[in-house]
């Protein structure tokens, strides 16, 4: 092969987790609740009625994360810092917990010493749950943007000799949407109102953290700093002039909601049109420090979908998504969630309308696969897990395909996930893991696609 069809030298792959996913030892090391612990505590919100009290006990086996981590060669490992684990209480005025502070130190200093990039996630959805009950959390502007700038300050001085990579916020869209719209993340509410606040919030929040690091800290430290959005490609239907304009749509308020006053310093206008006066207005000073605030995009992606025009579901912007194509066959290979087939394709045409709409260099900062039925397999049978192989095979062919045939700039890759792991409101039963989680005993295993992966990026990258 040779090797302009290659990614370059520099490019960083790694696995991805969040907190709340993994850490479990939720009242321990002095760490105060989230609003995830209050959420899973109400009967009937997760669906096997679990939550993130155990999980895959990484507070306690994070050395045997890092160990694993080394194993399978990765460049980079993507994780969040748990918000109540540093100030247990949220505020700017409440006190720092030290032991949190010297928990992620110590982890840091170990995947360096082990030559593994950190890419830090400041805010993976665990809000301190004293925020939410103080002042509504996400809801009131003026103060949360100083408590999570404040928590931000924290982070960079007491990491970021160490940390070059960080990341403010994961999937603005899950937050808001699922969080305050339909309800069904924490902390649970249903509402045509709030999610477009939130997300107002989270964008400022974003963005005036961000101008402290670039202020105070990027010259010294050295580093960059961004925002990871989610987003499906979306594909029409079919070719009627109303689903063309209901996938446009869907991609503006799914993803331009927030990309384009980030890279641009505006509002989408069918954003505007869909939600009229319920969406805030940025000040013409906040305008100037939302816009351009975010050095790379991050990317988090797991398919495809195709739209149809709906006058139903309003917080999508009225699209209706699916994989049943109009010949009745499915657009691919079904996974354990109803959101989620493979479709590489798709991987590759969202990369190159990235780079091409917002010109920033990408971090894939997750993708992933949950192979069907998986949870019920033996041990033997969830390692040798070829659907979610076959997706990862179809992912880097389609990634590779963007940048050396396209040119997009894409730097960065992180599979979801290091371990299977809390799957939100889905609980244990969905596995996305690279490795397999005997949740009993709490044994790591890793299934063929870990090794697909460390063998693909080996012959992938330039020497
Ligand atoms: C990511 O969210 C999260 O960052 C991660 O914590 C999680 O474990 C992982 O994915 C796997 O789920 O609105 O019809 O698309 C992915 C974004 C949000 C996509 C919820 C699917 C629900 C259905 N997901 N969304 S739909």
């Amino acid at each position: 092969m040779s090797s302009t069809s290659k990614l370059p030298h520099d490019f960083v792959w790694g696995y991805a987790t969040a907190s709340y996913q993994i850490e479990g030892s939720t009242d321990k090391g002095g760490r105060g609740p989230s609003i995830w612990d209050k959420f899973t505590s109400i009967p009937g919100t997760i669906s096997d009625g679990s939550s993130g009290e155990t999980a895959t006990d990484s507070y306690r086996l994070w050395k045997e994360d890092v160990a694993l981590l080394k194993s399978y060669g990765v460049k980079a490992y993507r994780f969040s810092i748990s918000w109540s684990r540093i100030i247990p209480k949220g505020g700017r005025n409440d006190p720092v917990n030290q032991e949190g502070v010297a928990h992620y130190r110590t982890f840091l200093e170990e995947l360096v010493k082990q030559g593994i990039i950190p890419f830090v996630t400041l805010y993976h959805w665990d809000l301190p749950q004293e925020l939410h009950e103080r002042y509504s959390g996400w809801l009131n502007k003026e103060e949360i943007i100083q408590d999570f700038v404040n928590y931000a300050k924290i982070c960079f001085d007491a990491f970021g000799d160490i940390v070059k990579n960080w990341i403010t916020h994961n999937e603005p869209y899950c937050i808001s949407i699922l969080g305050y719209g339909i309800g069904i993340f924490a902390p649970g509410h249903k509402s045509s109102t709030q999610p477009w606040i939130v997300s107002h919030n989270l964008i400022l929040a974003h963005a005036y953290a961000v101008q402290l690091y670039r202020k105070e800290y990027k010259e010294k430290q050295g580093g960059q700093i961004g925002i990871t959005l989610d987003c499906h490609w979306l594909l029409p239907y079919d070719d009627t002039p109303h689903n063309l304009e209901a996938t446009r749509r869907g991609i503006d308020l799914k993803l331009g909601r927030y990309a384009d006053p980030i890279y641009k310093g505006y509002y989408p206008e069918r954003v505007k049109k869909v939600l009229g006066d319920r969406l805030p207005e940025f000040t013409s000073d906040e305008i100037t420090v939302v816009k351009d605030s975010s050095d790379f995009f991050g990317l988090n992606t797991y398919t495809t979908q195709l739209v149809k025009d709906t006058q139903g579901d309003e917080l999508n912007g009225h699209v209706k998504m699916g994989h049943t194509k109009p010949d009745g066959t499915q657009l691919g290979n079904q996974s354990d969630l109803a959101w989620l087939q493979t479709y590489g394709p798709g991987f590759r045409s969202l990369l190159n309308y990235l780079w091409k709409t917002y010109e920033k260099p990408i971090y894939v900062t997750e993708n992933g696969f949950p192979v069907k039925g998986e949870n019920g397999l033996s041990l033997e049978e969830a390692i040798n897990d070829i659907d979610r192989q076959d997706y990862f095979a179809q992912y880097t062919k389609a990634l590779l395909e963007a940048v050396t045939e396209d040119g997009v700039d894409v730097k960065g890759y992180f599979g979801w996930s290091l371990l299977d792991n809390f799957e939100w409101a889905e609980g244990y039963k969905v596995r996305f893991g690279v490795t397999h989680v005997d949740y009993n005993t709490q044994k790591r295993t890793p299934k063929g696609s870990a090794a697909i992966l460390t063998k693909w990026f080996n012959e992938h990258i330039q020497e």
